[in-house]
C-alpha cells in the first residue's frame, strides 16, 4: 500500500477511537455519522485541504464547513490531529464551559462555521464562496453534509443559489450512509436518484466509495478543475463504519456506548490499526 494512502487511513483509524472515547467519556454524542465520516475528514485534513493550524484565521485557507454539526466528535478529532489544538482538550468534550460543545463553533481554532441546524452550513458554505468569488480568491471551500440532512429545504435552495452563482469553487461532499436519526433515509424520506437530482440543478457529480481515500482523492482533484459549475462528491458510506455492531443502523446515531460497548469497540479498532499497518486493505 502506498505509504500516504496508510497515513492518511491511520489517521481515520485514530479519528473513530478519539471520537468514541470522546462521546464515552461524555456519555454523550453522535457516533454513527462520526464513524461514517472519518475517512472522508482524515482525507481532507491529511491530503487535501490548504490549512495552517499556527494561523487558523489564514485569509488565503481553504474554507471546511461541517454541515451535519452533530458529527462534532470526528470532527474536534481530525483538527487536534492536525494540530489546531491539543488532543487532551479533546476530553473536555461537551463539558461546560468547554470550547467543545456537541455541536461546533467558530469559537474552536480551526472551525470556520457554527454548524448543527441541520442546512444552515450547506447554505452558509454557499455564500462563502459566492464571497471568494466577489474576493478573487482562489481558496475552496468544502462542505460536508448528512443524507438525512437533505431532507431540509434550505439545502434545495442553496444548491439553486450554488449553480444559479457558477461557484465551481465550492466541493460539497455528501456522508450517504442511507440512515438518519431514527431509520433509514429510503423509509423517511426518499432522495434517490440522488446523483440525477444534483445533476439536474446543474452540479457536476461524482460517486465514490467514502471509505477508499484513493477514490476520494481522485473526485476531489476533477472538482478543483471544474469550471463553472459547483461540485457534490456523493461518497457511498456505512453509518458506524469501523465498529461491527454500530455499522448499518440508526441505534447508534445519538447513542453513547456502555463500558462493554466501548471495550469491544475499541478492541475492533486496535485490530483495524494493526491491519492497516500491516498493509492490508478492506
Ligand atoms: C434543523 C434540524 N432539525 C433536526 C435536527 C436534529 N438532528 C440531528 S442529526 C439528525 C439526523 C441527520 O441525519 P444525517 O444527515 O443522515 O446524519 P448522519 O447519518 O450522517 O449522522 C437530526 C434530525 C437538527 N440538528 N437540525
Amino acid at each position: 500500500m502506498n505509504t500516504e494512502i496508510q497515513e492518511i487511513l491511520l489517521k481515520a483509524n485514530e479519528i473513530r477511537k478519539l471520537s468514541l472515547r470522546m462521546i464515552y467519556n461524555a456519555q454523550s454524542g453522535h457516533p454513527g455519522g462520526s464513524l461514517s465520516a472519518a475517512d472522508i475528514l482524515a482525507t481532507l485534513y491529511f491530503k487535501v485541504l490548504r490549512v495552517d493550524p499556527k494561523n487558523p484565521g489564514w485569509d488565503e485557507r481553504d474554507r471546511f464547513v461541517l454541515s451535519k454539526g452533530h458529527a462534532s466528535a470526528a470532527y474536534y478529532a481530525a483538527l487536534a490531529l492536525r494540530g489546531f489544538f491539543p488532543i487532551e482538550e479533546l476530553f473536555t468534550f461537551r463539558r461546560i464551559n468547554s470550547r467543545l460543545q456537541g455541536h461546533p463553533t467558530i469559537h474552536v481554532p480551526g472551525v470556520d462555521m457554527t454548524t448543527g441546524s441541520l442546512g444552515q452550513g450547506f447554505s452558509n458554505s454557499v455564500g462563502m464562496a459566492i464571497s471568494g468569488k466577489i474576493d478573487k480568491k482562489d481558496f475552496k471551500v468544502y462542505v460536508l453534509l448528512g443524507d438525512g440532512e437533505c431532507n431540509e429545504g434550505i439545502v434545495w435552495e442553496a444548491a439553486l443559489s450554488a449553480a444559479h452563482n457558477n461557484l465551481d469553487n465550492l466541493i460539497a461532499i455528501l456522508d450517504r450512509n442511507m440512515f438518519q436519526l431514527d431509520g433509514a433515509t429510503e423509509k423517511i424520506l426518499s432522495l434517490e436518484p440522488i446523483e440525477e437530482k444534483f445533476r439536474a440543478f446543474r452540479w457536476n457529480v461524482y460517486t465514490v466509495n467514502g471509505h477508499n481515500v484513493e477514490e476520494l482523492i481522485d473526485a476531489i482533484e476533477k472538482s478543483k478543475q471544474s469550471n463553472g459549475r459547483p461540485n457534490i462528491i456523493i461518497a457511498r458510506t456505512v453509518k458506524g463504519k469501523g465498529v461491527s455492531f454500530m455499522e448499518n443502523t440508526h441505534e447508534f446515531h445519538g447513542k453513547a456506548p456502555n463500558k462493554e460497548q466501548f471495550e469491544k469497540a475499541m478492541q475492533e479498532l486496535n485490530e483495524k490499526e494493526m491491519s492497516i499497518k500491516k498493509g492490508e486493505i478492506e
